[in-house]
């Protein structure tokens, strides 16, 4: 990590309590970045070593990118990443928390000609409420427009839950765009340096561009949710039912370490109790 102020200016924390999206830029060092990209790159290239698909060949989803999760639990080498005390840290403060636990890292390799990532909240696909919960998006390579650069809705974090988006399908007749609550405002794309990071709220619409590049768009994010945060509806989710989270319940577990404040050594992952399967590891039903 970079001489980056551990304590955020009040601008950069207005303004993502403003907007639900702010970019802190310089965050990771050249060679801390090239690094952790190579250490995702093997496990991204690990996952995804059986499937010889041509992109157009895949599903409208993971024509949007190819996703990988929990690869902190997979690689000691991305560990670091996921588990970076310093980027746990700024998440705290923007969220306003004492303390955020570890929700889920994940790669989200655009590549070439991948289509645009549907517009979406991300807290209404979980069963969490409005808890608060932030995403790092970690791009490893510097992102302009023509890469697939994300976009968010400035101050939609405020409108609280919309209708779920089925990401999975290009043709969703619901585009959240267009739903009243945001009053016709339109995303703003933020191209973003590699060692900047895009920090954007769970309830913030956002959405990313096409890849119309030749390159692969590389980027992690890590989410943190407030280590305070209740289940609050049944609906099937892979940490909270690995660790026997009922509604109600405060989440907790090895599997959502606690990460700020910093823990004095990097967490260990639980036991991998899934298959593989693809680039994921599922719970077996
Ligand atoms: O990287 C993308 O294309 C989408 C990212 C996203 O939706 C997220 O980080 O919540």
């Amino acid at each position: 990590m970079n001489e980056f102020p551990l304590t955020l200016d009040d601008a950069i924390v207005n303004s993502f309590r403003d907007d639900g999206f702010v970019v802190t830029p310089g965050v990771l060092s050249g060679s801390d970045l090239d690094r952790y990209a190579a250490a995702v790159d093997i496990e991204v290239a690990n996952r995804t070593a059986d499937d010889d698909r041509e992109l157009s060949e895949k599903t409208t989803y993971e024509q949007s990118f190819i996703q990988c999760m929990r690869l902190w639990e997979t690689s000691a080498e991305v560990r670091p990443l996921s588990c970076h005390a310093g980027l746990a840290g700024i998440a705290a403060q923007l969220l306003g928390v004492a303390s955020v636990r570890l929700w889920q890292d994940q790669a989200l390799y655009k590549e070439p000609s991948g289509r645009e990532t549907t517009a979406h909240q991300d807290e209404t696909f979980w069963p969490i409420g409005e808890e608060p919960l932030v995403s790092a998006w970690i791009p490893f390579d510097d992102v302009r427009l023509e890469h697939g650069a994300m976009a968010y809705v400035a101050g939609s974090h405020k409108v609280g839950s919309l209708r779920v988006v089925d990401i999975t399908h290009g043709s969703e007749p619901y585009d959240i765009l267009q739903d009243p609550a945001l009053e016709g405002r339109e995303p703003q794309f933020v191209e973003v340096d590699a060692g900047s990071v895009i920090w954007h709220h769970g309830m913030t619409v956002h959405q990313a561009a096409a890849n119309t590049s030749q390159q692969t768009r590389r980027a992690f994010t890590v989410v943190y949710i407030s280590s305070a945060a209740r289940r609050v509806k049944e609906w099937p989710t892979y940490p909270l039912d690995r660790e026997g989270i009922k509604v109600g319940e405060t989440m907790r577990g090895d599997g959502m370490p606690v990460l700020w404040p910093a823990p004095k050594q990097l967490p260990v992952p639980p036991e991998l109790i899934g298959e593989k399967t693809g680039p994921q590891y599922k719970v077996p039903k």
